[in-house]
């Protein structure tokens, strides 16, 4: 009896978790806070992640893979369209989906593509209420009612990602998910992003963040250096924005350089704390004439996964 149960015990569960949403719905930023650490960008403009990111969250007796994926909309044109692929083939390759839905702006009609593929795929899933700092709490039982009655989840937990409220229950319900096996990473790691895909990442947040209208949709960044020179313990990074148009890059470079280094200063802070070093950016403009229309193009960008 006591050895049945010590086996029961050492039980471990491991598998891929593919975080899927509407654009802007707060994937990433759930993502990063389940982790406690940045592993993903987040901005308050939507369609800011375009390719997997995968989280690695080992605790005593689980390993949670989770895929953070681009939100998933109506895709125009075929850079949209591709991200959007990554999205879905996300949710075909995991153990399990977690939906996160924003409770404050619901759109029921775009919630249906996914509904759509939820049901095709069949996999067990979790649903997050996310942002319900914003909303009445009486607001949240008819919504609850209303996606319990549309898919038979798993669960469905109301959570604040930015304010971390409710994380520990979405959690044991994502554990629970799994199935029972080994772990696919070492235990120490939070990541398999290479690190000059992160600082190219984190330097497009800052783009995005404080640029305008279509120039964040218009910006790709390319780490070209990535080089540590350990006799000064200096990280030297450095790293080309394309833009679409030459017009764009005026605007990215700013009057007098001001908006390009303004950029470059938010992007390095960030990169000596997340690495730990002095940080050497340099960062250059360049233009490559309708590089989000041609795959070929994409390719060249170095998109990590298409
Ligand atoms: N008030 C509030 N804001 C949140 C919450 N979670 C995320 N946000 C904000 O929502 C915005 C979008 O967050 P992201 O994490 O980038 O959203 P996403 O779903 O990954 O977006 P895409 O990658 O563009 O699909 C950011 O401004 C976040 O700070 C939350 O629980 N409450
Ligand atoms: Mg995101």
């Amino acid at each position: 009896m006591s050895e049945a149960k010590g086996d029961k015990e050492r039980s471990f569960r491991s598998g891929f978790v593919a975080i899927v949403g509407l654009p802007n719905v707060g994937k990433s930023t759930l993502m990063n806070q389940l982790l406690g650490t940045k592993v993903a960008i987040a901005t308050p403009k939507p369609q800011t992640t375009r390719f997997q990111v995968r989280g690695i969250l080992t605790g005593p007796d689980y390993q949670v893979v989770f895929v953070d994926t681009p939100g998933i909309h109506q895709a125009r044109d075929l850079f949209n369209r591709l991200m959007v692929e990554q999205a879905v083939r996300a949710i075909e390759e995991v153990d399990g989906v977690l939906w996160v839905v924003d409770a404050s702006e619901r759109r029921p009609e775009a919630e249906e593509k996914i509904l759509e593929i939820l049901r095709r795929v069949n996999k067990p899933a979790v649903l997050a209420l996310n942002k319900i700092d914003l909303v009445k709490k009486a607001e949240l039982l008819p919504m609850i009612d209303y996606f319990s009655r549309i898919y038979p989840f798993r669960a469905i937990v109301p959570v604040s990602a930015l304010e971390r409220d409710g994380l520990p229950d979405l959690l044991q319900e994502i554990v629970a998910l799994l199935p029972e096996g080994p772990p696919y990473y070492p235990s120490e790691m939070v990541t398999d992003q290479p690190e000059r895909v992160l600082a190219a990442e984190i330097i497009r947040e800052k783009l995005f963040m404080l640029t305008r209208q279509e120039i964040p949709y218009s910006t790709a960044v390319v780490v070209e250096e990535f080089r540590e020179d350990p006799g000064k313990n200096l990280l030297v990074i450095q790293a080309t924005i394309y833009v679409e148009k030459d017009s764009q890059k005026g605007i990215v470079i700013g009057k007098g350089g001001q908006m390009l280094k303004k950029i470059g200063t938010l992007a390095r802070e960030e990169l000596e704390f997340i690495f730990g070093k002095r940080v050497y950016l340099d960062l250059w403009v360049k233009v490559l004439k309708g590089w989000r229309k041609e795959e070929r193009l994409l390719r060249r960008l170095e998109f990590p996964y298409f």
